[in-house]
This record gives structure tokens, C-alpha cells and sequence, in this order.
């Protein structure tokens, strides 16, 4: 069953690219998002046109759009005072110009929607965009009964996440909690998420799922319209009752277990090969799952590779991007060495607009503030063109040398991985027709592996990363 969809995916993708000739035609995407964490709508408008349009990227996912508390942190954020879209990463009608302009080269935008809770202040306060607000009022959008009362636990701030109606009901960091069982809650929640589709949005991500009851979640996307995306947020804990199973009824979820089992490997110098006959345990279903390497909140606290992981960033991407499970997201933020800071400023409190078509095209050492631009690095870009030109292909069993690993998308291309401190040399039997293939992550096609009677002979520097498709042949 699956090789017959896989056969007609391939079929279909060489019929596309045949007439296309090249992998930056703006009719073939790819499936793969970037997650650009506090970049301003004008910078990613530009972003789109400049560089993810052209490498093929499917989707941004932006931070969140709403009216916030003011303050220097990138968490101010999530902490909505208002549903006006008017906050330090840009106005409506700059909002609106970015997904135009997306559009325009086919790259979708998912925007995160903070609809679980509004603001954590004890004080009241004047949002962004000039709201007045207390924790428990919003004039003319919530006031203190549209709250859960948890009463629960001495603050109402949740203290066991092992307890679900504490992580459903009471309060996420002091974080006002909406009762999102209140059908005049979820008409307000509903209006907002409209009002973004109105502007020609993808979808969504739902943040902190985990703390709205899947039910609830349900009722909501249920009032969209039936084609919009959702990835919801729900971490996967140890030992809690809720878990992002129960929230594939609204759509994907982020499924983190794929993160840590990635990121183990890099940690322990050994590379696990998955279970490719059974479902892989304790992930969701493939369809429905979210993967990432890292994001804004794992960078900061859990990831056990991050871009200051340098070379083994971009191999544990390169071999995120090219499995066959799940949808990637890459995602590209800024350097910092302080876990609350901000994104740069300008003298009037906006977050500069800094993009990446002149940025870092590989790993450096970023100083506090500098945008990582990991979507464009050498070694990461090209294998959106690398997962469109695979398709369904599914991953074949991998070869293990000491720190080399690589693996094979049936007949259609191959990645290797050298996490050790020497050169390796690695042999991958393949079912790719023989050729001089051009190593994709290494620029002008300076580099090839050739594949000679069902053999790859792949040489990886200390650190490199290495890709090869049926779509890059070297002339
Ligand atoms: C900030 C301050 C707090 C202060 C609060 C209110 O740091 O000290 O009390 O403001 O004034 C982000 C930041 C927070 C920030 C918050 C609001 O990370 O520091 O608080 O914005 O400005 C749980 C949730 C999960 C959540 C993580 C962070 O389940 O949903 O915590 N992730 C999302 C976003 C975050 C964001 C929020 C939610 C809030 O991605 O960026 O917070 O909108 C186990 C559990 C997980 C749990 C995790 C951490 O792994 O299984 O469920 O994640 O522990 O507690
Ligand atoms: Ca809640």
C-alpha cells in the first residue's frame, strides 16, 4: 500500500520537475516550514522573496501577531492585552502586506495564536497599542468572569502537571486563564482567529494547547473553515494525563519526542537507527506530526543540540529534513547568552527588521542579538529541494560506521553524517541509478559522490554533512 503511493508521488514529482527543470519553481514546494522567531512582517515579506520562496519552503511560522503587554523581553509576546495586530513585530496592514507577498511565491503563513490566556501582570497596565487592561479585564473584550477561578491551588498557578485540571484550569506562569468552555469565550477566541484568516492566513499554531482542554480546542477549530491548519503545542511530559493524542481530533500536533530522540543522539555520539517496520513509539502518527530540531523554548532550556552546536546543528537538521516522518520545521531565531532578552530594537521600541538575505551562511560565532539565518545556511537550505525531489521515497535502512551514519530515500537520494573528529569514508549500498552526483550542501556543486553499481562511496570531513538526489546530477 504505501510503495503504491510512494511510486505515484515519485512519478508525479518527475513529471513536475521535468517541465520545471529546476527546484526553485515557484509551482514546486515542498512541505517544510521556518519557524523565524521574532522577525518583524516587513523582514519576513522580504525573507519570502528573497530566499525561502526560492529555496522552496512551504510555510513561515511567525510569533504571535496580537496587541501585548510592552516591555524588552521576547516573552512579552505571549502575553496578549488586545486581538489588535499591532505589537513590536509590525501593524495590521504590515501583517497583511507579509502574507500577500508569501503568498505571491507560495510559501504559507501559520501565525502562533495565543488564545489560552491573556496577561500575567498583577499591576494594571497599557499594552503596545495602548489598551488599558488588568490581569482579569480587557475592556470590551473579556472581563474577570470570562476566567477560570482553578481554585486549586493556593495562587491558582499550576504546580502539578500531573493533576489535569490543574494544567487545564489554573494558571500557566500567572498567566490570566481563560474559560474556554464559555461559549462567549470561544466566539471572541473564534472572531480573532477569523479575523486572521481574513488576511488569507494558513493557520495556526495553537500555543499551549495542553493547558485547553482538547474538547475545547475541537469546538473552536470546528467554527473555521474546514481547510485551515493546526499544529497544536503539547509538549509531551513524563507520567501527566494529558497528552497530544487526545488534540488530533483539531488537526497536528508538535510531536517532541522526535526532538529528544534526535538530539540524544548527538549527546551519546551514536546514532540510533529507528524501527522503520513499526510505528516509532511514543510519536503520533506521521500525518499529523510536527518535527523540529529545536524551538524558542527548547533553545532555552531542554534542546541537546542547538545552533551553538555549530556543524552537528546542521547534520541533525539534514537528517531531520531528509526522514520520512513527520513535517519539519527549521527554525531560525537570534544568538543570546541571557534567556529573557529581547531581539534587537530600534529607538522607538520596535524589533529591528533584520533578514537573511545577506546573512550567515553557515555556522559562526553570533554575537547576543544576531539572527542565526539557519533556513539559509549551505548545509540546510538545499535539502528542501533534497525532500521534494524524494517525495514519498520511504527512508531505507542506514549504515553505521564508528561516527559516520547514512541512509537512502529508495532510489531517489541519500544523506551521510560524520559526527566524529576525523575523516570517514562510507560505502551506502543504493538503489539510485548510477551517476556523478552533486553533493547539494556544499555550493556550485564543488563537491560529488558517485554511485557506481549500487554503491555510494560517500568522504565527510570531520563534521560534514552530506546530501545527493536524483534531481542534481553533476553536468
Ligand atoms: C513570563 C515570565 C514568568 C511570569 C510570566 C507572567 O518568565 O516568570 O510569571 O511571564 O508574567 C513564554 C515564556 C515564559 C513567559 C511567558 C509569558 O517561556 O517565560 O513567562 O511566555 O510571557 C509549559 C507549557 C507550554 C509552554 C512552556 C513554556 O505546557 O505550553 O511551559 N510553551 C508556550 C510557549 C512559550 C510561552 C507560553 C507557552 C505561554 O512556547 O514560549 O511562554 O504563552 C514540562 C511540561 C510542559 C511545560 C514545561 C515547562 O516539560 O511537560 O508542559 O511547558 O515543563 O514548564
Ligand atoms: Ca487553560
Amino acid at each position: 500500500m504505501k510503495r503504491t503511493v510512494a511510486a505515484g508521488a515519485i512519478l508525479a514529482l518527475a513529471a513536475l520537475s521535468l517541465a520545471a527543470c529546476s527546484s526553485t519553481d515557484e509551482t514546486t514546494r515542498s512541505d517544510v516550514g521556518v519557524q523565524l522567531f521574532q522577525m518583524p512582517w516587513t523582514a519576513i515579506a522580504d525573507e519570502c522573496e528573497s530566499t525561502l520562496g526560492p529555496a522552496g519552503y512551504g510555510w513561515v511560522l511567525t510569533s504571535p501577531p496580537q496587541e501585548s503587554i510592552t516591555g524588552d523581553e521576547w516573552w512579552v509576546s505571549y502575553q496578549p492585552v488586545s486581538y489588535q495586530l499591532d505589537s513590536r513585530l509590525g501593524t495590521r496592514d504590515e501583517f497583511a502586506d507579509m502574507v500577500k507577498r508569501c503568498d505571491a511565491v507560495g510559501v504559507g503563513i501559520i501565525a502562533d495564536a495565543v488564545i489560552n490566556h491573556m496577561s500575567g501582570q498583577s499591576a494594571p497596565g497599557t499594552g503596545f497599542a495602548g489598551s488599558a487592561y488588568e490581569h482579569h479585564s480587557y475592556p470590551g473584550l473579556y472581563e474577570p468572569a470570562d476566567f477560570h477561578d482553578c481554585g486549586l491551588t493556593g495562587d491558582n498557578d499550576i504546580r502539578n502537571y500531573r493533576d489535569r485540571a490543574q494544567v487545564q484550569t489554573c494558571e500557566l506562569v500567572n498567566l490570566a486563564d481563560l474559560d474556554t468552555s464559555a461559549p462567549r469565550v470561544r466566539a471572541t477566541i473564534v472572531a480573532y482567529l477569523n479575523d486572521l484568516l481574513s488576511l488569507g492566513v494558513a493557520g495556526f499554531r495553537i500555543d499551549a494547547a495542553k493547558h485547553i482542554a482538547a474538547t475545547d480546542v475541537e469546538a473552536i477549530v470546528a467554527e473555521l473553515p474546514a481547510n485551515t491548519t493546526i499544529m497544536s503545542e503539547v509538549i509531551r511530559g513524563s507520567g501527566e494525563p494529558v497528552l497530544p493524542e487526545e488534540y488530533l481530533g483539531a488537526g497536528s500536533v508538535f510531536e517532541f519526542t522526535y526532538a529528544r530522540d534526535l538530539g540524544i543522539q548527538f549527546v551519546s555520539g551514536s546514532f540510533t537507527e529507528p524501527d522503520l517496520s513499526n510505528e516509532r513509539p511514543q510519536h503520533v502518527p506521521s500525518d499529523q506530526a510536527i518535527v523540529f530540531v529545536d524551538n524558542h523554548d527548547t533553545e532555552r532550556g531542554e534542546a541537546q543540540i542547538t545552533y551553538r552546536d555549530g556543524d552537528a546543528y546542521a547534520m541533525a537538521n539534514v537528517l531531520m529534513l531528509a526522514d520520512d516522518y513527520g513535517t519539519p520545521v527549521v527554525y531560525s531565531g537570534y544568538a543570546f547568552s541571557d534567556r529573557d532578552a529581547g531581539a534587537k530594537t530600534t529607538a522607538s521600541g520596535t524589533i529591528e527588521p533584520v533578514g537573511c538575505a545577506e546573512g550567515a551562511h553557515g555556522p559562526q560565532d553570533f554575537a547576543d542579538g544576531d539572527r542565526t539565518c539557519i533556513h539559509v545556511w549551505d548545509a540546510i537550505a538545499p535539502m528542501v529541494a533534497f525532500r521534494i525531489a524524494v517525495g514519498e521515497a520511504p527512508r531505507l535502512p542506514g549504515v553505521m560506521v564508528d561516527d559516520a551514519y547514512a541512509f537512502e530515500r529508495e532510489g531517489r537520494g541519500a544523506v551521510a553524517v560524520n559526527q566524529g573528529e576525523s575523516e570517514a569514508t562510507l560505502t551506502l549500498p543504493t538503489t539510485m541509478p548510477d551517476a556523478t552526483y552533486c553533493d547539494v550542501l556544499v555550493p556550485e556543486c564543488a563537491v560529488t559522490v558517485t554511485v557506481d553499481n549500487g554503491t555510494a562511496t560517500f568522504t565527510l570531513a570531520a563534521g560534514q554533512s552530506s546530501a545527493i538526489h536524483v534531481e542534481a546530477v553533476a553536468r
